[in-house]
């Protein structure tokens, strides 16, 4: 823990970041809304609360590292980025754009902040183990987090790193599940429907599954601060103690955080109408809504 933002300074915070996700998405006119903001109350408590990171110094030798395994979430991540201080909130603006630092998907070579680059689904697990690896063989005290999504869980290299993380007694990697539900698409009418598409692991007791492997396991509201706070520090008192990894399995709702984006696979990417920037507006940032 490194810092002690409030639960309403993180609430306030990650009202902000929504409105910056809808708002840079609708200016550039591509993509994607339901994984930023499912997700958002994760990233925020992260950088505003646990993460040992210098927006001054975005290459600081013992900061802790995030890595953002289900890359299409970006702006996500760069919308705290931003607030966070690591770049001006106006360059969001530049979203996807050719010639922005702040590509469609995360690049560690161009983007202040940015450890590690993704995008395709499935890798930031097993990069973040060996960095953690390489933490613990060269003496370093920093954490590695890697937030995945659900339907990124169905990639087999996760399994890989699932497996080999214990034996390596890798208690400074902490893995955050996305857990909404959703993935991509789901079937017309059947959205809420079990061992279809919509719900990627949903015959899975994901917490059984990953204790059975040998990690430290343990489900939360992934919108609920209070547990959000609790779990992470948990996770970070277990380094250089535990001798395992551990997962937090983080229950949200897709496109969580704005009415119409909210519980549907149908804003996991998409551009919203003027209408329905202004309903966001006003669910995100008016003082009545609040
Ligand atoms: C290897 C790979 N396959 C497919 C895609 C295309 N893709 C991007 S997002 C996505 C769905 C991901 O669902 P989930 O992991 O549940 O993410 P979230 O619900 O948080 O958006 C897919 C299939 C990709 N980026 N990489
Ligand atoms: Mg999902």
């Amino acid at each position: 823990m490194t810092d002690n933002t409030s639960t309403e300074e993180l609430a306030g915070i990650a009202r902000q970041a929504r409105w910056h996700i809808i708002d840079t998405v609708t200016s550039s006119k591509a993509g994607h809304i339901g994984g930023p903001l499912s997700a958002t109350d994760l990233m925020v408590t992260l950088y505003f609360r646990q993460l040992n990171i210098d927006p001054e110094n975005p290459q600081k030798e013992d900061r802790d590292r995030f890595i953002l395994s289900k890359g299409h979430s970006a702006i996500g991540l760069y919308s705290v980025l931003a607030l966070r201080g690591f770049f001006p909130v106006e360059e969001l603006a530049t979203f996807d754009h050719g010639d922005s630092r702040l590509q469609g998907h995360p690049d560690m070579k161009i983007t202040p902040g940015v450890d590690v680059s993704t995008g395709s689904l499935g890798q930031g697990l097993s990069v973040g183990a060996g960095i953690a690896l390489a933490a613990k063989k060269q003496g370093k005290d920093f954490h590695t987090w890697v937030l995945t999504g659900d339907g990124e869980m169905e990639e087999g290299m996760i399994w890989e790193t699932v497996l080999s993380a214990p034996r390596y007694g890798l208690d400074n990697l902490t893995l955050i599940v996305d857990l909404n539900g959703l993935q991509q698409y789901g079937w017309e009418g059947t959205e809420s429907d079990r061992f279809d598409r919509s719900e990627p692991l949903g015959h899975v007791d994901l917490e059984k599954v990953f204790t059975g492997f040998g990690w430290n396991a343990v489900t939360i509201d992934g919108h609920d601060y209070d547990q959000i706070i609790e779990q992470f520090d948990a996770a970070e008192a277990a380094r250089g103690v535990a001798g395992k990894p551990t997962v937090i399995i983080a229950r949200t709702t897709k496109g969580n955080g704005i009415s119409f984006t909210a519980g549907t696979y149908k804003w996991h990417n998409g551009v919203a109408t003027p209408e329905q920037l202004e309903t966001a507006r006003t669910e995100l940032l008016t003082e009545e809504a609040k």
